[in-house]
């Protein structure tokens, strides 16, 4: 018989990327994936998403895509592989961790894992087997700490108003996000809100990005000093009459305090800090007092530096200064975690986890893999990794340091990968992964409210495997304390994880793709109180609660936490340009990149075209560098070769390089994250990728 294979179906973009898009797939006569489109009938998608991944079958046919196991056949990072069976790279992996745990103990071992793919299941799954087997924990720290942190010291909660409600608001204020780049649906319900409303957007950047350039008003300001803009905002809203006191007695903790600590933070002021003009704060602040239906949609870019907690939570304050919170269209998100809610027993095995374990800070690795006492906990050196999902031997600060904790020989390394990817090339032992339109998982939505369903839509090449398979055959092998987990398929895992959760089955949410959790207007907009026991929004946070899980012997608080600032303002202690290191470095995401994703397909790559450094003309005449000279940048943990090009519209003093490109595509191998630093950031730790003092100097 002669079957019609379907002409499209559904699914759900996996990238790490707030947008989680809803995907329609569609097929070629040959059942081949053709190209993507964002679901028109997602609410939040709407149709749209980001051109790198509606041309995602570049990718999923990609002729360097990882189809064997291989085995090193050469000197650590030579690049040269044999191919091998899955179960002798399967036993081979089993024998040297088995090996790590007899000599050094089980926490030698650190399955090493991020958000490549952003599925609970195959995300996830690696924790069952780690909390089985007792090997280090991590502490997730790449990403999103600084920016939750913030968030939540004000509200007490990380879930806000509707995200769909932007395109039913008079004026949007995205700050310290690039959506046309990052996300790009901020901007489909932005421009609704223009469209519809006559909506003003307003952009708070340091340098005109692609979402700067479609605002009504842009702000480029000095990076670390949100904080200063936002108390100016704040001081004028006082100034002038615009703080809606009625709502600030109802709901926030300290309002008197704040308008008496805000008298001195003047425009004047937060022009000196910012290097923004004075006039240009009075307007923006104006503008917000006025507009009382202003949704602030806060990002991550503008808490990636030392001070970044204090700049999130300064930013959200605003709408608990003005009340914005109460009308639809008005308040401020930045993510809804918290909505979900989800029992992820049977993914994680969270009941075997042992809390006497240390937890290795993610962001470390270099300093772990190098021997650092404290960053090991003063527990064993790790003798073996299994990575999945993540490359950070791109994307890790502190690179040179990474580099030397994989190049070591003693270091047994399985790295389960789509590509052959800069960390892939470290490895001891390579496992071809399955691609996300291969296997079956869900996801949530953290820049919206839905959870989705991402059915597999077609057969792998023969050879890749899901995340799934790996854990479950490793755990066989390592004599792993039983959970009834490993023996689940990904759809069992769903399911269990739906009824358990409440919300139903997975043939239920199958049938309607995804599910919309939003919760009620009320809830969502805090008008029952913010969630803290008193239903106070949070002006002076208890900054000392933050403490994280990162000590056998306890919970720790990062950084100087007795120093951060009570009140909202601006904390001098982001990394200084000084004489040495005249310009402050910003490292934001290429539009056609995904961290170190899409790195790999000729499209992007031709797109995002070389590594480069972008320089304000005034600096660079400075230094005697013109548009297209090949530079060093540096500082003390190293130096990278790349190109410079002028741009007019950056912050004073600030330079932009957008990536992430990998090392090798720097003349000698070493990439931007040569210069970013893992300190973690007071008080919950989190690396500050976007605060990094450099200079620059012709070649
Ligand atoms: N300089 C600088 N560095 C940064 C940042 C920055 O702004 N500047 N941003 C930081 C941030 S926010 C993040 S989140 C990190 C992220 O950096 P990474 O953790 O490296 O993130 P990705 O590139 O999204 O995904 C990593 C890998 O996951 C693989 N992968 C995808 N799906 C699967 C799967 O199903 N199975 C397996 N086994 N593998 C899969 C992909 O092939 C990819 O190579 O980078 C950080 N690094
Ligand atoms: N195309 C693309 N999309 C991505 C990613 C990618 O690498 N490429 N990464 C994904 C991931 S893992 C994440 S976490 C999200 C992150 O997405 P975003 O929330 O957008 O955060 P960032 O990408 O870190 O930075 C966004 C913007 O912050 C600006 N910025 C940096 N420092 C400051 C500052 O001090 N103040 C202000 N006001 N602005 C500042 C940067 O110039 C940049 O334009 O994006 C996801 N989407
Ligand atoms: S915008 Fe983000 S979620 Fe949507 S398709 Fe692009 S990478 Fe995926
Ligand atoms: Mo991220």
């Amino acid at each position: 018989m002669n079957q019609q294979p379907p002409k499209s179906t559904y699914s759900v973009c996996p990238h790490d990327c707030p947008s989680t898009c809803a995907l329609d797939v569609h097929f070629d006569p040959h059942g081949d994936v053709r190209r993507l489109n964002g679901a028109r009938d997602n609410a939040y998608t709407a149709g749209v998403i980001c051109a790198k991944v509606a041309r995602y079958a570049e990718r999923l046919y990609h002729p360097d895509r990882l189809t064997k196991p291989l085995l090193r056949d050469g000197k650590k990072g030579e690049g040269r592989f044999r191919e091998v069976s899955w179960d002798e790279a399967l036993d081979l992996t089993a024998e040297r961790f088995l090996k790590a745990e007899a000599e050094f103990g089980a926490q030698s071992v650190w399955p090493y894992h991020y958000a490549g793919t952003m599925g609970l299941v195959q995300r996830d799954s690696i924790h069952r087997l780690r909390h089985a087997k007792g090997y280090s924990r991590q502490f997730d720290t790449f990403c999103t700490n600084m920016a939750w942190t913030g968030y939540i010291a004000g509200t007490g909660r990380l879930a806000g108003p509707d995200p769909r409600e932007m395109a039913s608001s008079d004026q949007v204020v995205i700050w310290g996000t690039n959506p046309v780049a990052t996300q790009v649906n901020v901007m489909t319900h932005a421009v609704a809100a223009r469209k519809k409303r006559g909506a003003r957007i307003i952009v708070v950047d340091v340098y005109e990005t692609e979402t700067m350039k479609q605002a009504d008003l842009g702000l480029i300001l000095k990076p670390g000093t949100d904080a200063a803009l936002a108390c100016a905002i704040m001081h004028v809203l006082f100034r002038d009459g615009l703080a809606d006191r009625a709502y600030l007695e109802k709901y926030t903790d300290c309002p008197g305090e704040l308008e008496t600590h805000l008298k001195d933070r003047s425009p004047e002021w937060a022009s000196g800090i910012t290097g923004l003009k004075t006039a240009q704060i009075e307007e923006v602040a104006q503008l917000i007092g006025q507009v009382k239906r202003t949704y602030f949609r806060l990002g991550y870019g503008f808490t990636r530096s030392r001070n970044g907690v204090v700049g999130m939570h300064a930013a959200c304050s605003i709408a608990s200064v003005t009340g914005a919170w109460q009308l639809e269209g008005g308040g401020a998100f930045h993510n809804n975690g918290a909505i979900y809610q989800l029992n992820k027993e049977m993914i994680e095995a969270g009941s075997l986890k042992d809390p006497s374990v240390r937890v290795l800070d993610q962001s470390l690795i270099g300093r772990i893999l190098t021997g650092d006492k404290e960053a090991l906990q003063g527990g064993p050196p790790v003798k073996a990794l299994l990575v999945q999902n993540t490359n950070p031997v791109s994307v890790a600060p502190e690179q040179e340091l990474v580099k030397q904790g994989f190049a070591r020989e003693d270091l047994f390394t399985v790295v389960h990968e789509q590509f052959l990817t800069e960390t892939a090339q470290m490895a001891d032992i390579v496992l071809p992964a399955t691609q996300f339109l291969e296997h079956d998982d869900i996801y949530k939505g953290g820049g919206h409210q839905y959870l989705m369903f991402g059915p597999k839509a077609v057969d792998p090449p023969l050879g890749p495997k899901e995340n799934l398979f790996v854990i479950s055959e490793i755990a066989k092998r390592v004599d792993s304390k039983p959970h009834a987990g490993f023996d689940m398929s990904a759809r069992d895992h769903i399911d269990w994880m739906l009824q358990h959760s409440g919300y139903g089955t997975l043939d239920e949410l199958e049938a309607g793709k995804w599910r919309d959790l939003q919760p009620d207007f009320e809830t969502a907009h805090y008008l029952n109180g913010f969630a803290y026991a008193d239903g106070k929004f949070r002006f002076k946070p208890d900054w000392g609660r933050f403490a994280a899980p990162n000590k056998p012997d306890g919970n720790t608080v990062f950084g100087p936490v007795a120093e951060m600032p009570e009140l909202p303002d601006q904390w001098d202690i982001i990394e200084r340009a000084d004489e040495e290191h005249p310009l402050r470095l910003v490292t934001a995401p290429a539009r056609s990149f995904l961290n170190s994703t899409f790195n790999e397909t000729d499209s992007s790559r031709k797109k995002e075209g070389r590594p480069e450094v972008w320089l304000r003309p005034d600096d660079a005449a400075r230094l005697g560098i013109e548009d297209g000279a090949k530079v060093k940048m540096g500082n003390g943990r190293g130096a990278v070769t790349l190109h410079v090009r002028l741009k007019d519209s950056i912050a004073p003093g600030t330079v932009v390089s957008e990536g992430l490109w990998p090392n090798d595509a720097f003349e000698d191998g070493r990439g931007i994250n040569t210069l970013t630093s893992a300190d973690p950031v007071a008080p919950y730790g989190g690396a500050a990728f976007h605060d990094t003092a450099v200079w620059v100097k012709r070649v």
